[in-house]
């Protein structure tokens, strides 16, 4: 089936390298390569054949047209004086949908549209920044009530692969004193547009890729099945505070918290004793000067518009940030001293979900480039714990908090377009590893 296909995409001979495979269905991140100093990492968790995520959810798809819990039922929406009505569908428990409903996005086969004038939802002027990247781009028609929702939703997703600024290399050999060197290697971007295509609604829309990193499983070492002894800084100051089914009732502040306080403690330190581990929605704390618009006007798409905010975000890794440019600084950092491994990630979302995977099982698939079988069932699967899941995205059915009216509330009408980017810079530290072998 042509939606199990893997979509390559990949940087001009660099070494170290990176490369990213993609599945249309549910828009998956399959695969995302890294080769370093002769092994070959792949950096998110998974199955090894592309068919087997129909038999395991969530496991590096997208997620739509709503990321995370919305209490059943039905609930009427309004943003600038315009109203519909959800009918939001159990999944997860009688009081709960989750991720979009019982037939999300996650499980749908997405269209790959193979030319850039074909999108719709971005300017030519941002399309035009793709010519120097890898890129593959995505479009889903979503039917007015699909699981409920209001309105007919086109979605649009970029997903790109941006080359690093080129650093004279260090080529290390045992027994060297030398510093060790931190490189770029690439950055994976992700961009999705949505617009409603019936007049005078509107509808909640809240997407986010719902991938699990382990940066150390590669090395198929016994202790490098958890992500425990990896290093997490988030740049946040409160989590969403959630009821005895998981829906969000307010935030608490993480002042005096020290298991949710990440400024680069190891993810094992501290951790949560209770079986969720960690599973929490954080809050960034307010980062300025960046302020991208997470929606704009649908006039701004007109074909020869200047409209442009991919320029920044398509930028090669190490290219300075510019201090009120569209693009904002790295809220979350992820790394793993044993593989050399790191992580930067950047968003305009308010903040993002940290799952540690504690409810994988063992008989679940994990891939054989992390020293599983690759097959479901056969007892080798990943271990709870076993995975750092950042998912981007705004804070829990934040349009069933009036705080949010009109402003933060995750919704769209019919005249506007939802804006939606994260971006991962992936470093690579070479020379220390190499000097103590
Ligand atoms: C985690 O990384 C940060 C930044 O690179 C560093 O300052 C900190 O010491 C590291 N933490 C541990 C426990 O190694
Ligand atoms: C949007 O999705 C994210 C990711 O699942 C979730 O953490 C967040 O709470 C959702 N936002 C709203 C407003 O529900
Ligand atoms: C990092 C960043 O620019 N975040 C922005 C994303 O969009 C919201 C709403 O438009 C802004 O308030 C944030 O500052």
């Amino acid at each position: 089936m042509a939606s199990f296909t893997p979509i390559l995409l990949s940087l001009p001979s660099l070494t170290p390298s990176v490369a990213v495979e993609i599945l249309p269905h549910g828009l998956t991140i399959n695969r995302i390569y890294v080769q370093a100093e002769g092994r070959t990492h792949d950096l998110v968790l998974g199955p090894e054949s592309p068919q087997d995520h129909l038999g395991q959810k969530y496991v590096n798809t997208i997620i739509g047209r709503y990321s995370n819990r919305i209490p059943t039922g039905e609930h009427v929406i309004e943003r600038n004086g315009v109203t519909a009505k959800l009918t939001s569908l159990p999944n997860e428990s009688p009081q709960v949908s989750l991720h979009g409903g019982p037939t999300g996005f996650d499980s749908l086969p997405w269209e790959q549209v193979s030319s850039k004038s074909d999108m719709t939802l971005f300017t030519n002027a941002e399309l035009d920044h793709l010519h120097t990247t890898s890129t593959a781009l995505f479009r889903l028609v979503s039917p007015d009530g699909d699981q409920g929702f209001p309105g007919a939703l086109l979605i649009e997703t970029l997903v790109t692969l941006v080359a690093p600024v080129e650093q004279e290399r260090h080529y290390v050999k045992p027994g060297d004193t030398v510093e060790p060197v931190e490189y770029e290697l690439g950055s994976v971007v992700i961009v999705y547009r949505a617009k409603l295509q019936t007049e005078n609604t509107v509808t909640p829309v809240n997407l986010t890729q719902h991938w699990g990193f382990n940066l150390d499983a590669s090395l198929k070492k016994d202790d490098a099945s958890t992500v425990k002894a990896h290093n997490l800084s988030i740049k946040s100051d409160r989590i969403v505070k959630r009821d005895a089914h998981s829906l969000a009732t307010g935030f608490t502040p993480t002042k005096d918290d020290e298991a949710h306080t990440h400024n680069g403690k190891l993810i094992g330190d501290k951790f949560p004793v209770d079986a969720n581990g960690y599973d929490d929605f954080y809050v960034f704390s307010d980062n300025p000067p960046a302020q991208i618009p997470k929606r704009f006007a649908s006039s701004k798409l007109s074909a020869d518009s200047e409209h442009d905010l991919v320029k920044d975000i398509v930028e090669p890794a190490g290219t300075p940030r510019q201090p009120n440019g569209q693009r904002a600084d790295s809220v979350v950092e992820l790394s793993s001293k044993a593989s050399g491994l790191k992580l930067l990630f950047d968003t305009n979302q308010s903040g993002v979900m940290f799952y540690t995977n504690n409810w994988a099982n063992k008989d679940g698939a994990r891939k054989k480039i992390h020293g599983g079988t690759g097959i479901k069932g056969t007892g080798n699967g990943y271990v709870p714990g076993s995975a750092a899941f950042l998912e981007f995205h705004d804070p829990l059915a934040a349009f069933l908090d009036p705080a949010n009216k009109n402003d933060d509330d995750t919704l769209i009408t019919s005249d506007e377009i939802y804006h939606n980017y994260v971006r991962m810079d992936i470093r690579y530290t070479e020379g220390k590893k190499s000097t103590a072998e």
